[in-house]
């Protein structure tokens, strides 16, 4: 190969690669504002509308445990606050019969399928606001807040979603 072949593949692949960090950083616009402002865009049919903390918690609050497992941490049990996912879908009037999935993403892009079953079980997923007793901190100082999707019988926490900005109900 002589060193102009490489110069083209090489332009090629920077071009490549900045579109793909446009697209990116731009369907991640909305999910930064979300962050910062502790709301979570919600997807149904050709729906989108905003959930504020102010709602979220007016839902019934609860307390449960849960055994977290990071790349950094050995498993250690932790009380959580939060709200059943299947509370909120049963609020916003969602007929829990009829989806394919709910998908879940967090700021970064991280996304997470969960199938019918698994948000119908009523003591799996939950949205987490606090953990043992203080507000999940955002991504900025350092947490993985200010919502997590904890699934109490995911036990690498693996599909836990962090910095969640998105629900999409299909
Ligand atoms: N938003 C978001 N959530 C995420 C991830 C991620 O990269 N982004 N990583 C997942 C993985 S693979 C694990 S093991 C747990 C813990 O990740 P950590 O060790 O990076 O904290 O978070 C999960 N949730
Ligand atoms: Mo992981």
């Amino acid at each position: 190969m002589n060193s102009r072949t490489i110069g083209i593949i090489m332009v090629v692949l920077i071009i490549i690669i900045g579109v793909f960090a446009l697209i990116n950083k731009k369907s991640l616009a909305g999910g930064k504002e979300a962050l910062e402002r502790a709301q979570i865009i919600f997807k149904y049919d050709d729906l989108e509308f905003m959930l504020d903390f102010d709602y979220l918690s007016s839902l019934e609050e609860k307390e449960f445990t849960a055994v977290l497992d990071t790349s950094s941490t050995d498993p250690t049990r932790h009380n959580y606050t939060g709200l059943a996912l299947y509370k909120l879908l049963e609020d916003l009037n969602i007929d829990t019969n009829n989806i394919r999935q709910v998908v879940v993403r967090g700021v970064d892009g991280y996304t997470v399928a969960l199938t019918p079953s698994e948000v119908m079980d009523k003591d799996n997923i939950y949205i987490a606001y606090k953990q043992d007793g203080k507000p999940l901190k955002t991504k900025g100082k350092g947490g993985v807040g200010p919502y997590q999707v904890v699934i109490r019988k995911d036990q690498f926490s693996q599909r836990w979603c962090k910095f969640l900005v998105e629900i999409e109900v299909k």
